[in-house]
């Protein structure tokens, strides 16, 4: 078995961070997503409301700093405030990241976050880390600590 794979009985937590972009909060969707990640079984194990800083969101979206887009990433993630939530369970990363859904919310499947509740691009309500790597600086990033 590799590094990655679990036996089908065992269940070793992981942890990821999803972030309720502004637009996700202006629309009330707070509870909503909130409700999928715990029917699913996930735990909520940490969240905060907060209106990112400029700095605080350059550094969140540092993996970006090249994209023509970033500016108005860092733009649209400081215009209100966000939720930001860790999610413990099996295979938190990428789980989460299935039941998030593709980046163009037009094309995201039926069934997903995206999918479900948007048609937008940089305001395509919901973040969610894609590594342990990224999940371990966005949250230093997000809560301070
Ligand atoms: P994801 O959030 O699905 O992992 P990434 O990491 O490729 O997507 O992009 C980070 C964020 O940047 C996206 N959630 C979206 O808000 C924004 N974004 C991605 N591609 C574009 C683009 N071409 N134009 C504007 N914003 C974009």
């Amino acid at each position: 078995m590799g590094a990655k794979e679990q036996s089908p009985m065992s269940s070793v937590p992981e942890e990821t961070l999803i972030v309720v972009k502004p637009d996700g909060v202006r629309r009330g969707l707070v509870g909503e997503i909130l409700r999928r990640f715990e029917a699913k079984g996930f735990s909520v194990t940490r969240v905060q409301m907060l209106t990112m800083t400029k700095a605080q969101a350059e550094e969140f979206y540092s993996v970006h700093r090249k994209k023509q887009f970033f500016g108005e990433l860092v733009s649209f993630i400081t215009s209100g405030p966000v939720v930001g939530m860790v999610l413990t369970g099996r295979d938190a990363v990428a789980t989460v990241r299935r039941m998030v859904g593709a980046t163009k919310s037009w094309e995201a499947a039926a069934g997903t976050i995206r999918g479900d509740y948007g048609l937008g691009l940089t305001d395509n309500t919901i973040h969610a880390s894609d590594s342990q790597e990224s999940f371990a600086r966005e949250q230093k990033t997000f809560f301070g600590k």
